[in-house]
């Protein structure tokens, strides 16, 4: 019999942006989910696999300590953490191709800007601080990073500063704040990653099963 030790540990988005496909994949894998939306685990019943349900931000760290072996989060949340780490924390095993957006930096109409050159001396505000110091570093920028936890599309009206970066996907927000994209700073879509920490055998069979049928599911996807 398969102990609780045993079971493989899976950290999705508990609801949000990524919560659905996430489960989606994962049934059309062949996992019987068990559980409802509003627990905090949901168990597999057919595999030894449980559901971690927490939110998209805490993934990183989970698998990275290997609370979760494995996790299904966005690239632009795996980055931002990862460029905070002194040593790599996980393998990115697949790209899902859902959770599609960019985080781009926007201007306000008639704000005028060339290249990334535009920037120097500017106030950009995000809550992307590392992936956007990184953007200004690799064209040589110096600006000023205005860290923000949310509402940054408000940011220019409300003068804090001057440019943003932030996630966009259709660019519906942007517009009705009056922001327009101007540059890329990251491209992203929700990632499968796994933790660098070794498995059990137990675990490790586990978790071939698992890739075998994500990867079977994104094989008729591509
Ligand atoms: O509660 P929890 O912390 O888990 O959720 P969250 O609120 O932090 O994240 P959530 O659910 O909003 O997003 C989860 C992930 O979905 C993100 O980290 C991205 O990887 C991905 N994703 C895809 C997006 C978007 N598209 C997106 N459009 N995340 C956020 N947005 C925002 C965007 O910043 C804008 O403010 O949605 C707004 C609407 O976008 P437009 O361009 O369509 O208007
Ligand atoms: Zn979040």
């Amino acid at each position: 019999m398969i102990g609780t030790s045993d079971r493989l540990h899976l950290a999705i988005q508990k609801s949000g942006r990524l919560s659905d496909s996430s489960r989606a994949l994962l049934r059309e894998s062949g996992l019987r989910i068990q559980h409802g939306k509003n627990d905090l685990t949901a168990r597999v019943d057919n595999f030894p696999i449980d559901l971690m349900l927490v939110r998209d931000d805490d993934i990183p760290t989970f698998v990275r300590d290997g609370v979760c072996e494995f996790g299904i989060v966005g690239r632009n949340v795996l980055e931002e953490f990862a460029l905070g780490e002194a040593e790599p924390a996980y393998e990115v095993i697949a790209e899902l191709g859902f959770g599609t957006c960019a985080l781009r930096v926007a201007a306000p109409e008639g704000k005028a800007y060339d290249s990334p050159a535009s920037l120097a001396g500017e106030r950009i505000a995000t809550s992307y601080p590392r992936l956007l110091k990184r953007f200004l570093e690799e064209n040589g920028v110096e600006a000023t990073v205005i860290e923000m936890s949310g509402a940054v599309e408000l940011a220019p009206r409300l003068h804090i500063a001057s440019y943003i970066c932030d996630l966009v996907s259709t660019g519906a927000t942007l517009e009705a704040n009056g922001l327009h994209v101007v540059d890329t700073v990251l491209e992203s879509e929700a990632l499968l990653v796994r933790t660098l920490k070794p498995l059990t055998p137990e675990k490790e069979e586990a978790a071939e099963m698992l890739l075998m049928r994500i990867r079977g599911v994104l094989a008729t996807q591509d």
